[in-house]
């Protein structure tokens, strides 16, 4: 019988990190965590509906949002998975306004974690697949604590990015800058086995469009006929085009990163700026669809080179197929610039 081996994920890193002479193993170390942190997360996540995790906490998040309970959890998981390897500098949440600096008990490290502990939470309640989602960056100030200096990277300073998807199956999806690699979980036995190695876009993508289309009146002239144009309805469009929407950012980008074809979250008139994050969702997800051949920008500018001015920047997104992308530019580029203004 043909013998194929099992890759784990420990076993990719540990190769990744044999692969790299400057590696320290501070990076795997980094890795290895958020492994664990996914498979407690990914636990709790599946027995949700069971236990009393379902529900608000009643508190509200920096976005203004409901937290739920699991997103607290998966938060403080990560947080206790990672505060003490010495790897970090600092971390970032989307449920934390500020910086949130490694306790003064453990040794400090020369890398940055970004993350959105729980995206998607509004979707716990109906069982829809949700996400973590995270982003490394190299330590650039001076001194041991992390600053506010070495959050506010350009995408195209990250030194990894990655997901989790807790869907029908979980599965950790990342890019150390050397491809993309896909792993699911085997509840099994524990194991994250390597499952799509060498991810790259499909070419021809699916003609597949994902986007809210509510808010519609709330976009910009160019959005609008960008629409109209995927609709087929300009008279313009040579192939026809399917919509899917989960409302789930991790689940929406996984499928355009294996099946092709774009997921825009616009600005508009009430989101001037669009609604996801720069730091902890569009970068990372730009990173990943890069590196498996695709593109991502504000609908003008790559997302990559994009530099924060805050850690909660929000940031339009157009991402996935190379040559989807940058068609739905051509079509915003006539747009005026800046702000949307409320009509
Ligand atoms: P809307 C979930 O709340 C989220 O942050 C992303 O995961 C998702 O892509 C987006 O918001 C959905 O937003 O406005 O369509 O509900």
């Amino acid at each position: 019988m043909k013998n194929r081996s099992v890759v784990t994920l420990e076993r990719h890193i540990v190769e990744e990190e044999r692969s790299r002479p400057e590696a320290t193993g501070a990076f795997s170390n980094i890795l290895y965590s958020l492994t664990l942190a996914a498979k407690i997360i990914s636990r709790e996540v599946n027995k949700a509906g069971i236990v009393d995790m379902l529900g608000g906490t009643g508190r509200m998040n920096v976005q203004g949002e409901r937290v739920q309970k699991l997103d607290l959890f998966a938060e403080d998981v990560i947080f206790r998975a990672l505060d003490h390897t010495g790897a970090l500098c600092c971390m970032v949440s989307e449920e934390t306004e500020d910086i949130i600096p490694i306790p003064d008990q453990f040794p400090k490290g020369k890398y940055v974690l970004i993350f959105d502990p729980l995206d998607g939470s509004s979707n716990i309640d109906v069982n829809v697949s949700i996400g973590t989602i995270f982003s490394i960056h190299k330590k650039v100030s001076d001194g041991a604590d992390g600053t506010i200096e070495d959050c506010l990277q350009a995408g195209c300073k990250q030194i990894a990015a990655g997901y989790v998807l807790y869907g029908s199956s979980t599965m950790l999806v990342y890019t150390s800058g050397d491809g993309v690699h896909g792993f699911t979980l085997d509840p099994s036995i524990g194991e994250f086995l390597l499952s799509h190695p060498k991810l790259v876009m499909p070419d021809p993508p699916s003609r597949m469009y994902s986007i809210n289309e509510a808010y519609y009146p709330r976009w910009s002239a160019g959005q609008q006929r960008l629409m109209q144009h995927l609709k087929g309805l300009d008279g313009e469009a040579t192939v026809s085009y399917s919509s899917r929407y989960i409302g789930s950012l991790v689940a929406d980008f996984h499928r355009t990163l294996l099946k092709g074809g774009i997921f825009m979250y616009p600005a508009d008139t009430k989101r001037p700026h669009g609604k996801l994050r720069l730091l902890y969702e569009a970068a990372p997800m730009a990173m990943i669809c890069e590196q498996a051949g695709g593109r991502a920008s504000d609908g003008r500018n790559p997302i990559l080179s994009l530099t924060p001015e805050a850690i909660h920047q929000r940031t339009p997104l157009y991402i996935g197929s190379s040559e989807i992308v940058a068609m739905a530019e051509t079509f915003l580029a006539d747009d005026a610039q800046g702000p949307l203004e409320s009509r």
